[in-house]
């Protein structure tokens, strides 16, 4: 594929973290590099693993495939294939996978120039995903408690790990992540709308400026907070709503068993009400 003709100025040597010169090209678009080779073998094996696993299971629907890890029983032991073993070794190559590509990221980012927000965002991402697989299990001591790789029955995991706690919206931390959520979508609603507003004008008109925004929202609601600001709130936002989900399936099983809703009976019994 033909180099666009700025490309040419970024597509430069180094930067990487390992393999030295070895992997430091590009395929069409995509830059490779060493964790690129990683993620594609990871990917694809992890990949082909579930297409194995399938192979042994009752179905080949699609929403109802399910790759399950171990039962409880089992604990933390390595099990065999068919009962959770299939399970337990694409685990290893999604998180292969996942690493691999934030990884990647970070070797774009050190030939740009750039900094390292992209992959630390990812990252958090990453982390809710080995708190449900790895962190949790182990904790609680067994395979058995994460979640089964399928898309029906990923969500039975979830409604009934919910129903395990009788309220899960009396989680408290699960209110917060949930919380973090709502307001990182009407964060990117505004800002998505704004930008447009400015830019997006009909044919023959002037695009208006950073100045225009920032007036609209101080005549608005007498505060703008600015364009670099609301890209730090919406990353604030979207981090926190990773990182009190991870906290609030932790609370629920390692730190707290039972329901929720009686966990409220402190708050009930403080004699000021
Ligand atoms: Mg889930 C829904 C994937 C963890 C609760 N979940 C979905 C679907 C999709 C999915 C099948 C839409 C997600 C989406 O648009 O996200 N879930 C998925 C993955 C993980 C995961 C890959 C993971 O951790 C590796 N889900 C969990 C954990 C729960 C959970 C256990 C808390 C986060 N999930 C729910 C609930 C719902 C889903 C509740 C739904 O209602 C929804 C659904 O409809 O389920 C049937 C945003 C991301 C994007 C838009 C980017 C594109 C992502 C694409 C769509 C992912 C495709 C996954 C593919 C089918 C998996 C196989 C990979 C191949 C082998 C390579
Ligand atoms: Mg709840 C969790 C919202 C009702 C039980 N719940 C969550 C949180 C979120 C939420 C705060 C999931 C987000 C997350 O972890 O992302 N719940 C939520 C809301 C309601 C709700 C808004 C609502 O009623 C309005 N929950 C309920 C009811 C309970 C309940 C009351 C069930 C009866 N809820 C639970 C349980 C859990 C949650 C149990 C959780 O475990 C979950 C949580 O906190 O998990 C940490 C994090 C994101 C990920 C894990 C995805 C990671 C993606 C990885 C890194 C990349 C995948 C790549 C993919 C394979 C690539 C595909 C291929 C490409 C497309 C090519
Ligand atoms: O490249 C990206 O985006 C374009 C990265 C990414 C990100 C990033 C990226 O930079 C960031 C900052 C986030 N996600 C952030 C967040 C949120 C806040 C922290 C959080 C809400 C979230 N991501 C959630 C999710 C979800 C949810 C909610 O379920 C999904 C599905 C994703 N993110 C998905 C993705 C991908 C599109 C992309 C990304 N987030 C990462 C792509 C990647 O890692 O590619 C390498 C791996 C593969 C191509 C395939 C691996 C296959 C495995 C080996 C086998 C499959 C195993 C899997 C466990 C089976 C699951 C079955 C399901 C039915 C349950």
């Amino acid at each position: 594929m033909a180099l666009l003709s700025f490309e040419r100025k970024y597509r430069v040597r180094g930067g990487t973290l390992i393999g030295g010169d070895l992997f430091d090209f590009w395929v069409g678009p995509f830059y490779v590099g060493f964790f690129g080779v990683t993620t594609a073998i990871s990917a694809l094996l992890g990949t082909l693993l579930i297409f194995a696993a399938a192979s042994q299971g009752p179905t080949w629907n699609p929403l109802l495939i399910s790759i399950d890890p171990p039962p409880i029983e089992a604990g933390l032991a390595a099990a065999p294939l068919n009962a959770g073993g299939y399970w337990q070794i694409i685990t290893i190559c999604a998180i292969i996978a996942f690493s691999s590509w934030a990884l990647r990221q970070v070797e774009i980012s050190r030939k740009l120039g750039i900094g390292y927000h992209v992959p630390i965002a990812f990252s958090f991402a990453i982390f809710a995903y080995v708190t449900l697989v790895v962190i949790r299990p182990l904790w609680m001591g067994a395979w058995g408690h994460a979640f089964p790789y399928g898309i029906f029955t990923h969500l039975d995991w979830v409604s009934n790990t919910g129903y395990m706690y009788v309220n899960f919206h009396y989680n408290p931390l699960h209110m917060v992540a949930v919380t973090f959520f709502f307001t990182t979508c009407l964060a990117l609603a505004l800002h998505g709308s704004l930008i447009l507003s400015a830019v997006n004008v009909p044919e023959g008109q002037a695009v208006k400026t950073p100045e225009h925004e920032d007036t609209y929202f101080r005549d608005f609601i007498g505060y703008s907070i600015g364009t670099l600001g609301i890209h730090r709130l919406g990353l604030l936002l979207a981090l926190n709503a990773g990182f009190w989900s991870a906290a609030c399936i932790i609370l629920a099983g390692p730190l707290y068993q039972g329901s929720f809703v009686e966990w409220w009976d402190w708050w009930k019994s403080i004699p000021v009400w």
